[in-house]
């Protein structure tokens, strides 16, 4: 018998460690959106120019548009690239990813590079600024606690380890634990097998980044396979649970209205 020299099925006989590559299949993505949480993977990021933003893209994750107290969003910062301050009123939070970025604070340029983080409070007039580029996470609100938030910066390595109760999980916390701030950054890290102890079901709002690993987050009565660049957004009381799984440890980080009087 002859054959077909012009087919080659050995796409159906890939081994399996091949499996999953999927290659950006059409139409497929991890992406979910539901009236109490998302999950938005690196596929669905949408990049825009944004009013403020000099050379550079935001992709927004979380915003008022779903509800949300918060935004949150991802700026890609080109060669000398600037972000005007934001809107009167607004704090904003950023978290340095990749590069580095410079913050006019007064008479002096303070210079954040990756695993760095900067809190400008609300009505702040300084700029940040790129000259190589930078990828950040940033989070703003309308400041709503009625205190005097003040601007901060500092290294994530070097903010104190809290105490966590019954749970496993390493935390830090990025911003003052005082009623000046309406929101904290928590950091998080897990070792493989680690797990949430506590099957939260809180008033808080979260937006989280994974930052390393990867591992299942429960969300209501979903279960989601989760890696480092995917987001996540929780409502108020949206019941969430977290086991950090592979070979190495999950980091996050994730936003929380922590302050804020539920009433
Ligand atoms: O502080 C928190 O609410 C945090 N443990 N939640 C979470 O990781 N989903
Ligand atoms: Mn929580």
């Amino acid at each position: 018998c002859g054959g077909d020299a012009t087919r080659d099925y050995s796409a159906a006989m890939r081994p399996a460690d091949d499996a999953l590559a999927f290659d950006n299949l059409p139409g497929f993505t991890r992406s979910a959106s539901h009236f109490d949480h998302a999950v938005i993977s690196v596929e669905s990021r949408v990049w825009a120019g944004q009013r403020g933003w000099k050379k550079a893209t935001t992709a927004h994750i979380v915003s008022p548009a779903r509800g949300a107290n918060f935004a949150m969003y991802l700026a890609d910062m080109g060669e000398e690239s600037s972000a005007e301050p934001a809107a009167a009123a607004v704090e904003r939070f950023a978290l340095v990813l990749t590069g580095e970025v410079s913050v006019r604070h007064g008479k002096k340029n303070i210079k954040l590079g990756p695993n760095t983080y900067v809190y400008f409070p609300p009505n702040s007039t300084d700029v940040l600024s790129s000259e190589d580029g930078a990828g950040l996470l940033i989070y703003e609100r309308l400041y709503s606690a009625g205190g005097k938030p003040v601007f901060s910066h500092g290294e994530v390595e070097e903010s104190a380890l809290l105490p966590t109760g019954p749970e496993v999980f390493k935390l830090r916390k990025l911003l003052p634990q005082t009623a000046d701030y309406d929101f904290n950054v928590h950091i998080m890290d897990f070792q493989p097998g680690e797990y949430l102890w506590v099957k939260e079901v809180h008033y808080n709002q979260h937006g989280l980044l994974l930052l390393e690993g990867k591992g299942i987050y429960r969300l209501g009565d979903k279960w989601y396979p989760v890696q480092a660049g995917d987001a996540i957004w929780m409502a108020p009381y949206v019941p969430q649970w977290y086991a950090a799984l592979g070979s190495r440890p999950t980091r996050y980080v994730i936003y929380k209205d922590t302050t804020l009087d539920p009433l």
